[in-house]
């Protein structure tokens, strides 16, 4: 009897062992501080999912870039040791050809087209390109548009940029950027430009508002000069492993609560950039539009060449873009 009562407890609890291993709680990653436009989000899709699933699926995120720098980050995802996270597309393109598109400088006209190109057909492709590489887009967030801020002057032409070291994030297309305005860029990690460019390690970086505030860039680069030069949408991704492992109900869930949370994060998106723009002026930044942005798209020319040389099969979907109004 005794044995049998043992025997009883002992399938009970590798039952609930099972139930444990079965409802497991899936990590994600994220570079930025919890009161982020994107950080908020995240939250949301996490207790959607949860809720949705009666618990089955819980998530846990890990803000503030402690599960490592971003590059290493996607790599983990690919993989399958992370298992969501929200990336911009920018530091993808090392891995996955196809988000190099939006990484070309100025090839979106405005921040109304990228929502559009992105939720049609240019997403869906990039997309593609994504799920070949490990990772499953589930939605499209906003991170608006990049401008150079530094240490040193104000940039209103390309040759206010020679010279300068500017850290850039990592991708050769960024480097090649920086130096078509005769520049020195540096790759660097997202949480060490601070300290870099307060030492003089760089004079400064490029990066949006919201950034440029959250991370106190403007304390030690006032000189903050709107050259839009960038407009890199970012990616809610779950790692295909993570993905494979839902049953299909559950990833219809996923996929809908990824999509209702970047239609969150792109209304906050707007309100914390008026907010940062707000908050870096009053902290002392000095904020300068550029009259002609025309001399800076003429310098990426042989940014261009480099790249459609290089990738032929993209030369369709960046014309698609450049065509698209
Ligand atoms: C931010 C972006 C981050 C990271 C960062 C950087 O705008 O949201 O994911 O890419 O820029 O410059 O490293």
């Amino acid at each position: 009897m005794k044995h049998f009562k043992t025997l009883a407890t002992g399938v009970a609890l590798a039952a609930t062992l099972a139930l444990a291993a079965d409802a497991k709680e899936l990590r994600g990653w994220n570079i930025h501080i919890e009161d982020y436009p994107v950080s908020i989000a995240m939250e949301s899709f996490a207790k959607e999912v949860a809720e949705r699933t009666n618990g089955d699926i819980t998530m846990k995120i890990f803000h503030n870039a402690v599960l490592g720098d971003q590059p290493d980050a996607i790599e983990q995802t690919r993989l399958g040791i992370i298992d969501f996270g929200e990336f911009n597309l920018g530091p993808m393109g090392q891995a996955i050809p196809e988000t190099n598109v939006v990484s070309l400088p100025f090839i979106f006209k405005s921040i109304p087209q990228m929502y559009r190109l992105m939720d049609g057909e240019v997403g869906d492709k990039i997309a593609e390109g994504m799920r070949a590489k490990g990772l499953v887009a589930l939605g499209w967030y906003d991170s608006g548009a990049r401008s150079f801020y530094n240490s040193v002057r104000p940039i209103n032409t390309p040759a206010d940029v020679a010279g300068l070291k500017v850290r850039v994030m990592n991708n050769d297309l960024f480097v090649g950027m920086v130096e078509a305005m005769e520049g020195n860029a540096t790759p660097m990690a997202f949480g060490e430009v601070f300290q870099s460019i307060k030492t003089g390690v760089v004079d400064g970086a490029e990066n949006n508002p919201p950034s440029y505030e959250s991370t106190n860039h403007f304390e030690v680069a006032v000189y903050y000069s709107l050259t839009e030069h960038l407009i890199i949408p970012e990616c809610l991704c779950m790692s295909t492993k993570a993905w494979d492992a839902l049953t299909p109900e559950q990833q219809e869930i996923v996929m809908d609560a990824g999509k209702k949370s970047a239609e969150l994060q792109r209304g906050l998106w707007q309100e914390r950039e008026k907010l940062s723009m707000d908050k870096v002026v009053a902290g002392g930044a000095q904020v300068n539009t550029i009259a002609d942005k025309a001399p800076f798209q003429a310098a990426m020319e042989p940014v261009y060449a480099k790249f459609m040389a290089a990738n032929p099969d993209l030369t369709d979907l960046i014309d698609l873009m450049r065509n698209s109004d």
